[in-house]
C-alpha cells in the first residue's frame, strides 16, 4: 500500500516535471532568440528586391533584436518636453562659437557653395545633437525593423501583449498608430539598408535616436539617400563626420528653398521642413542671430 502510494506520487511528480518542461520550453526559446518576429519582414524585403544574402547577413546577426522598449515610446502619450531655451544659454552659444572657429574653413566653403548661412547650420547641429555630442544610442536597425515588423498581425499581437505597463493607450488608437508607423518605418528601413550597403557600414553598429534619426544632423535614412553629401570628399557619405553633416544640412536647406538674403519669415519657412515645430524654428533663428551678433 505504502509502495503503491509512493509509486503513484513519483509518477505524479514525474508527470508534473514533464508537463512543466513541455510548456516551458517553447516560451523560453521564444523569449531568448526571437525566431519569428522578423520572418515576414525579411520575406517582404526580399520580395522588394533586396539581395537575400544581404538580408540574411543583417537579420541572422545576434545584434538584431525585437526592441519593444524603444519602440513602445511611440505609443506613449507624448508631451512637449524638450526645453529649447537651454540652447540659448550663454554656455550653449559659447560652445557654438567655438565650433564655428574650429570648423571655420569647411563652414565658409559650404556657405559659399550652397548659399546657406553657417550660423543656421551650426544652430541646427546645436539643437539636434549638441554639435555631435549626443547622436543617440539606439540601434537604428532594431528600431526600424521592430516598428516595420508591426505590419504582421501576429507580431503586432505579441508587441501589444508585451507593451510596458506605463503605456496607456486604447487598442483602437494603438492599431491606428501601428498602421501609420509601421509603413513609415518600412520605408525608412529600406532606405537605411540601402544607405549602409552603399557606404559599407556595419548596420549593427549604427546608432541613432529612438525614432531612427542618425548622425550629427539627425537625418532620417530616406533623407540621407536624397540630401546627404560627402563634405570632406573622401568618397563616402558619413553622417557622423562633421564635414559631411555640415554639407548635408546645407544641401537639405538649399533644396527646400534656402537662398542668400531671405527674410526672417522666409528663412523660418525653410527651416520648418527640418522639424515641424514653430518653437524649434524660432530657436534656430534666435541662435543664428546670437552667433551673428
Ligand atoms: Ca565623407
Amino acid at each position: 500500500m505504502r509502495l503503491a502510494l509512493s509509486l503513484f506520487i513519483n509518477a505524479f511528480v514525474l508527470l508534473l516535471i514533464l508537463t512543466i518542461s513541455v510548456f516551458n520550453h517553447p516560451v523560453e526559446s521564444n523569449a531568448e532568440s526571437d525566431p519569428d518576429h522578423f520572418k515576414t519582414l525579411r520575406q517582404k524585403l526580399i520580395s522588394d528586391d533586396f539581395d537575400a544574402d544581404l538580408i540574411d547577413r543583417i537579420f541572422d546577426a545576434s545584434a538584431v533584436d525585437f526592441d519593444i522598449e524603444t519602440v513602445s515610446a511611440y505609443f506613449r502619450h507624448r508631451e512637449a518636453t524638450l526645453n529649447y531655451d537651454q540652447f540659448l544659454s550663454a554656455r550653449s552659444i559659447r560652445s557654438a562659437r567655438d565650433y564655428m572657429d574650429t570648423h571655420e574653413e569647411m563652414l565658409s566653403k559650404i556657405e559659399k557653395e550652397y548659399g546657406v548661412d553657417k550660423t543656421i547650420i551650426i544652430a541646427i547641429m546645436l539643437v539636434e545633437t549638441r554639435l555631435g555630442e549626443y547622436v543617440g544610442n539606439r540601434s537604428v536597425i532594431n528600431t526600424l525593423a521592430t516598428m516595420a515588423a508591426l505590419t504582421d498581425s501576429d507580431v503586432r499581437e505579441r508587441f501589444w501583449d508585451n507593451l510596458p505597463d506605463d503605456v496607456d493607450i486604447t487598442r483602437e488608437k494603438f492599431e491606428k498608430k501601428a498602421d501609420q508607423k509601421s509603413s513609415w518605418a518600412y520605408r525608412e528601413l529600406k532606405a537605411f539598408i540601402q544607405y549602409v550597403d552603399n557606404e559599407s557600414f556595419d548596420p549593427h553598429e549604427v546608432t541613432g535616436s529612438y525614432a531612427g534619426a542618425l548622425g550629427i544632423a539627425q537625418f532620417m535614412p530616406s533623407n540621407v539617400l536624397v540630401y546627404a553629401k560627402d563634405g570632406n570628399g573622401d568618397g563616402r557619405i558619413n553622417l557622423f563626420d562633421h564635414d559631411d553633416a555640415i554639407a548635408s544640412i546645407a544641401n537639405y536647406l538649399k533644396n527646400y528653398g534656402w537662398r542668400p538674403g531671405l527674410s526672417r519669415e522666409e528663412a523660418g519657412d525653410v527651416i520648418y521642413h527640418y522639424n515641424h515645430s514653430k518653437y524649434y524654428v524660432n530657436t534656430i533663428l534666435k541662435i543664428a542671430e546670437k552667433l551673428k551678433g
